[in-house]
């Protein structure tokens, strides 16, 4: 399989849930990391699953579940394998769904199997003026207190033009390696 060379020989992969409510970017920002350029994404009925091969030494199988209300509650269904989270936010939403985020964003990591499971979140649509900043998401999510059994991150993007995405995704393959390593031993 393409996936064995020799930096990975035993051909592992890290299976990653990229979530966050509808129209945070979740989509867009796959195709763009995966084909570096921007698609026109409809909404997500059910999911995307796509590999993502940065070049590190560990290929990520990402997992974009439909944010929309009524596709939150299976959310829960996907953690059972998942070794990482992205977790993505519009940062110019307003308040009401700001607040419906970081309410979804607590449920999910209250969930049994990715308890530890290292999170970054995708503090998205900088681009756009007035979007909040990857401190004030820190500050808001209460990311410190809710993440301090876990390694995390915040990293501010764009999906649009792109920055930020692989930084992101880096800074997750990092984590998860050592997630992974720490679970082996
Ligand atoms: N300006 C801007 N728009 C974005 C960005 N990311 C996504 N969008 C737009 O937001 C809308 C929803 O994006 P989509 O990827 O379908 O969201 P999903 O529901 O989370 O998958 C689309 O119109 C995208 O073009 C971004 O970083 N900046
Ligand atoms: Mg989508």
């Amino acid at each position: 399989m393409g996936l064995l060379n020799s930096k990975n020989p035993k051909g592992k992969q890290a299976h990653i849930l990229l979530l966050g409510l509808d129209s945070a970017g979740k989509s867009t920002l796959l195709y763009r990391l995966k084909l570096a350029e921007t698609l026109t994404t409809i909404p997500t009925i059910g999911f995307n699953v796509e590999m993502v091969q940065l070049d590190t030494d560990l290929p990520l199988t990402v997992w974009d579940v439909g944010g929309q209300e009524k596709m939150r509650t299976v959310w829960d269904c996907y953690c059972e394998n998942a070794d990482g989270l992205v977790y993505v936010v519009d940062c110019s939403d307003g308040k009401q769904r700001l607040k419906d985020s970081c309410k979804e964003f607590k449920h999910i990591l209250q969930n049994e199997h990715i308890k530890n499971a290292p999170v970054v979140i995708l503090a998205n649509k900088q681009d756009l003026p007035g979007a909040l900043s990857a401190e004030e998401i820190t500050r808001i999510f209460k990311v410190k207190k809710l993440c301090s059994d876990r390694c995390w991150y915040v990293q501010p993007c764009s999906a649009v033009t792109g920055e930020g995405l692989d930084a992101g995704f880096r800074k997750l393959s990092e984590f998860v390696k050592s997630h992974l390593k720490a679970r082996e031993a």
